[in-house]
């Protein structure tokens, strides 16, 4: 029997997979009430199945462990399984084995969703038929099961990849790296290693110059491709040429900054990214190109909410680690002439915070704190800036509009995961937007 670990979307992708296959499946989650519970009682109303702790006499009779991202390899059932000889994989390894077209895989701890999702548009924009899968929301065994596709666009995280050994994508990159998820990695190290797994079998590597000590020692087959925010002689870079910026191809120019709707060195490192991926995957430039100037960005992803009260609202609830959270200010703070309100906190995942300290103290101007985490950082910034500690997003919006001026910026970019309060990052933002949609609805009515 092979057993599902976790009933979330990942675990009833797995569940349908495999039955759909014949094989003998029993489930488990750690939750008393997962997400998918009621969904697979519909489904499958024959799959037995343990919830709200791992005690289960289910392990002893598994021969294969199938374990959803958001479940470590460290829990002690898992462990001991794993001991005892029993394989565990996850969905995107069950994925890799049956596979058919290729795969272009991305992972990264900042801006993997949107290089997806721009290479999933980049495959379309040039006339081929994708799927957009894994990490990003779609599970890949659900999107296995859809009509065969020209590619499989895959965000794939550390967790994923940790389960993960025959992928051979045929290209990959790992974006970039900062810490992120220590309450799930023994060190650093570990969560690096994670990532540099996308790299297995990969036929055409791209990597970050400004990262070699991602790739470096890695014996890759190919050189890899290469991209960069300085001028590279060969592969994707930014270039200035006459006062302005261009991406570049070593020294050939195919894109003035200005005709792409980012703005931000982050983003254009995401776009040259997305370039390389595209272009080891074959794809014209001219489609990749146009897909560069159109693209307007993702929710949550420091996306303006709009000006109210005359001041600007800024929702980057997807800021669930310490680099998305700089990156924001850096963006934001930079360009900013009133004050900026840093709304941040949550479940810090056990990060060092310690790097937040210097972009937060030299951008923002009042910090309002929310969430499991936020007593860490308070003692971080005690005596730094003003801090105020509220209880809901609602607080903190009412907080910011109260003391805000026309001109000011409401910046939402926890630097932590959501789950402490909300169902995810998208709820959390969804939440943001709409207190402030209520507090300005009631001051227009006062
Ligand atoms: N959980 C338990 N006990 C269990 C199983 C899960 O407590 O027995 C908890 C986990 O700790 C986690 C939550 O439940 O907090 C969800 O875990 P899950 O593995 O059931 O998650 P899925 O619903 O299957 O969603 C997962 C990804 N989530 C995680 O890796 C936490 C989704 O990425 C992904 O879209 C989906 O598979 C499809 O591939 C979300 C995410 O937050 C966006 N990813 C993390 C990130 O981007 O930082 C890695």
């Amino acid at each position: 029997m092979k057993l599902v670990v976790g009933i979330g979307l990942t675990g009833l992708s797995c569940i349908r997979y495999l039955v759909a296959r014949g094989e003998k499946v029993a489930a488990i989650d750690s939750r008393a009430a997962p997400p998918e519970l009621d969904q697979l009682k519909r489904e499958f109303p024959e799959v037995p199945y343990t919830v709200g702790g791992f005690e289960s006499p289910l392990w002893s009779q598994a021969a294969e462990l199938v374990v959803s991202p958001g479940v470590s390899l460290q829990e002690p059932a898992i462990a001991q399984c794993i001991r005892a000889g029993v394989p565990a994989i996850g969905d995107v390894e069950l994925f890799a084995r049956v596979v058919q077209k290729p795969v272009i895989a991305i992972t990264g701890s900042n801006g993997k969703t949107t290089v997806t999702s721009l290479v999933g548009k980049m495959v379309a924009e040039a006339g081929f038929a994708v799927e957009v899968c894994g990490n990003i929301g779609q599970p890949v065994l659900t999107a296995i099961d859809k009509p065969l596709p020209d590619f499989y666009v895959a965000e794939l995280s550390s967790f994923q990849l940790e389960t993960t050994d025959s992928l051979q994508p045929l290209t990959a990159v790992v974006l970039n790296v900062c810490q992120d998820h220590m309450d799930r990695y023994d060190s650093y190290e570990d969560y690096y290693q994670a990532k540099r797994r996308v790299y297995h079998g990969c036929r055409y590597p791209i990597v970050n110059a400004d990262e070699p000590e991602i790739w470096r020692d890695i014996p890759f087959s190919q050189s890899p491709l290469a991209f960069s925010l300085r001028p590279l002689d060969s592969g994707f870079c930014l270039r200035e040429h006459n006062g302005e910026y261009f991406l570049a191809l070593g020294e050939q120019l195919l894109l003035p900054v200005k005709e792409m709707q980012f703005t931000q060195q982050y983003e254009f490192q995401n776009a040259l990214a997305a370039l390389a991926l595209g272009t080891a995957a074959g794809l014209p430039m001219n489609a990749m190109l146009e897909t560069l100037r159109r693209f307007s960005g993702l929710p949550h992803r420091c996306q303006a909410v709009g000006e109210f009260g005359g001041i600007r609202w800024y929702n980057d609830s997807k800021g669930t680690n310490v680099g998305a959270t700089i990156a924001a200010l850096l963006s934001l703070g930079a360009a900013k002439s009133g004050r900026l309100f840093l709304i941040a906190g949550g479940d810090a995942k056990k990060a060092d915070l310690s790097s937040l300290l210097e972009p937060v103290t030299r951008f923002a101007d009042q910090l309002i704190l929310l969430g499991k985490d936020a007593p860490q950082l308070q003692n971080l910034f005690a005596g730094k800036l003003p801090i105020a500690r509220v209880t809901s997003m609602q607080e903190a919006v009412n907080f910011a509009a109260h003391s805000a001026r026309p001109g000011d910026i409401v910046l939402l970019s926890p630097a932590c995961a959501s789950m402490d309060m909300f169902r995810n990052y998208a709820h959390r933002g969804e939440v943001f937007v709409q207190a402030i949609k209520d507090y300005f609805s009631k001051e227009a009515t006062r």
